[in-house]
């Protein structure tokens, strides 16, 4: 036998084995099985805020140097500092912020990536939907789901800001991504502003087998407007305490299945008494958080992040968050929950009073 440091020991044999193996794109699996099965989830990804005043200045000053229509999307990628070079802020979602000036208007395409819109600057820009405008004000929800026809326009007198929240790394991990371009800048009209929300928006629907029925079944609705959500939130708010790990809150549905608004994502808005803190809960969906009104803390694994009015937190899957509310806070947040879901690997899990 040769000693420990000979050239027949047990890893110099198996390390022959690899070299010859590795030309042919064959592998041990014995070498990584720790690091692919873990026991708990081991993100990449990194908590990460980005302030809006210091990205809505470069997102100007882009506006200044590029149209919408040459970039055909002006947009600012959030990408998340662990993972470099994919223009993701979780391993599945995407987030960028998009800015469309007076008079302009970013051309109509469609695409299986689902997105959604959530305003954090300007009033008045649409979005439409297969043709059908949704008027855009603060902190409204607009979705643009799989393969509908989408253009953005902004007959308004000021600059328009919104996040876009996107599935694109998902759609590029399932190697499914398709996408098209209208002829047209914009998609001809089909229906006035409003006509959705009338036909599918107040737990009512058009009768089956009429021609009423003009929206896809499965997900008509595609604008959720601040004013509405937020009646909501803070009619939950004055009714009850608020859930220790959560605060109030209250997902967005679709109302066709009452599920999540779309396949991939699900959105959610959170309400936080002020001087609340909530109990630490960590959750398997990496989420993107906008603040949409007042100032807080958010604790991640014991690492403070201020958070102030439309700052954007990401926290990635499995981290333990603490929010604490110095004034009434309010939040959005989207993460892959639906995907996980019906995949059968969502977990959450709650810390408990001390
Ligand atoms: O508005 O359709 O931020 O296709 C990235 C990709 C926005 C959009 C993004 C897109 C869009």
């Amino acid at each position: 036998m040769d000693g420990p440091t000979g050239a027949n020991t047990q890893a110099a044999q198996l390390e022959a084995l690899y070299a010859e193996m590795r030309p042919r794109s064959l592998y041990p699996l014995w070498e990584v099985l720790a690091a692919l099965v873990t026991p708990t989830p081991r993100s990449p990804s990194q908590t990460h805020r980005w302030t809006y005043a210091e990205a809505r200045a470069w997102l100007l000053r882009a506006g200044d140097l590029i149209s919408a229509e040459q970039a055909e999307r002006r947009v600012l990628i959030l990408e998340n500092p662990g993972l470099p070079g994919t223009s993701a802020v979780t391993p599945s979602l995407y987030a960028g912020l998009q800015l469309i000036l007076p008079g302009e208007v970013a051309p109509c395409h469609r695409h299986t990536q689902c997105a959604l819109r959530f305003v954090m600057e300007g009033s008045g820009a649409t979005t439409s939907v297969d043709g059908e405008p949704a008027v855009m004000h603060p902190f409204d929800l607009v979705l643009t789901p799989n393969w509908q026809w989408h253009d953005h326009g902004n007959p308004s007198a000021g600059p328009m800001i919104w996040l876009d929240g996107l599935d694109i790394p998902t759609v590029r991990h399932f190697d499914a991504s398709f996408a098209e371009k209208l002829d047209l800048p914009a998609h001809p009209p089909t229906a006035p502003a409003g006509d959705t929300a009338a036909r599918y928006g107040h737990n009512l629907r058009p009768f089956r087998g009429s021609t009423a029925a003009r929206r896809p079944a499965a997900l008509p609705l595609f604008h959720y407007p601040h004013d509405s959500w937020r009646q909501s939130l803070l009619a939950l708010a004055a009714a009850e305490a608020p859930d220790p790990h959560l605060g109030h809150a209250l997902e967005f549905l679709n109302p066709a299945d009452g599920g999540p608004i779309m396949p991939t994502i699900a959105a959610h808005v959170r309400h936080l008494p002020a001087g609340f803190t909530t109990l630490p809960r960590r959750a398997t969906d990496g989420t993107v958080f906008v603040v949409v009104e007042g100032h807080g803390t958010a604790v991640v694994d014991g690492e403070e992040t201020p958070l102030a009015e439309r700052d954007i937190l990401v926290v990635p899957s499995w981290r333990s968050l603490t929010l604490q509310a110095g004034s009434r806070l309010i939040l959005f947040g989207y993460s892959d929950r639906a995907a996980q879901e019906k995949l059968g690997l969502f977990r959450e899990s709650k810390a408990h009073n001390p």
